[in-house]
């Protein structure tokens, strides 16, 4: 996996990751449409719009992996999920289709599933359970992939990644915290990895309390170095009420919440 085109790469998981792999790998490909930071050796620009198909297109011409940021990383209007990440994703995956690539790894999310009891731990085989418009499209995005593995035998990791911060805020996040560094550990490992069709991954650093078993972490290598744990004595009284405490997606689904929380089993 020598060309890496990163999708988003001008937001807060895309500067990271630049900066992580930038020099590991000949080409990096940045693309967003907000501005990027200078190029830098190694490095090549890109504006496409994940709604433009051509500029899709152009973007993943000559690339052998993508890691797909892009699109709206949080709830928002139906138009907007529709547009950003639904036929972006779909745009990313044909494209690469089209040109050859080799691999994708999907920035899924935690709100794939967010609609679990939180005193359950859970898997990655537990049934989808959106927590939001935006949550939705992550499960979609992970359908797009497995289909692509399965159709065109393109190489794909799903990432249900958890809090990216550069250090855990609240209670709920001493179970979900991603590190910088576990965040850019863990797409080197998706990179790297020689051999895999289908995987699915939680995106968390080593916390003690996580409630996400990963169980093909160890299978590429991911060894995270970082537990929120450590800031405990801060966080733990720092914790949400309602459906934002009784469910894996916290916050996210108490937003719009008309249903008793009783009646979600
Ligand atoms: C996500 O998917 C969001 O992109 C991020 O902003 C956080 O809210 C995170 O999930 C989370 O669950 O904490």
């Amino acid at each position: 996996m020598k060309h890496i085109l990163i999708t988003g790469a001008a937001g807060a998981i895309g500067k990271t990751l630049r900066a992580g792999l930038r020099g590991h790998y000949p080409l990096l490909r940045l693309s967003d449409v907000r501005d990027l930071e200078p190029v830098e050796s190694g490095e090549e620009l890109n504006t496409a719009d994940l709604r433009d198909y051509a500029a899709v297109k152009t973007a993943t011409t000559a690339i052998n992996c993508v890691v797909h940021l892009g699109g709206i990383p949080k709830e928002a209007s139906w138009p907007s999920i529709l547009e950003a990440n639904i036929i972006g994703t779909y745009n990313l995956f044909e494209a690469a289709r089209e040109c050859g690539v080799k691999r994708v790894i999907f920035a899924s999310s935690n709100h794939a599933v967010g609609f679990h009891r939180a005193s359950r731990s859970i898997g990655i085989d537990v049934a989808p359970r959106p927590d939001s418009r935006y949550g939705v499209s992550k499960v979609y995005g992970e359908a797009m992939g497995r289909l692509y593995a399965d159709k065109h035998g393109i190489s794909v990791a799903c990432l249900r990644i958890g809090s990216f911060r550069e250090q855990p805020e609240d209670a709920r996040q001493l179970s979900t915290w991603i590190s910088p560094r576990d965040m850019v550990h863990l797409v080197r490992c998706c990179i790297d990895a020689p051999d895999y069709r289908y995987l699915v991954l939680y995106g968390v650093s080593n916390n003690t309390r996580s409630r996400w078993q990963n169980p093909q972490a160890a299978r590429i290598g991911y060894a995270p170095e970082d537990n929120a744990e450590d800031y405990a004595a801060a966080l733990e009284q720092k914790t949400a009420v309602g459906a934002a405490v009784e469910f894996h997606g916290g916050s996210f689904c108490d937003m719009e919440l008309s249903n008793k929380i009783n009646n979600i089993d």
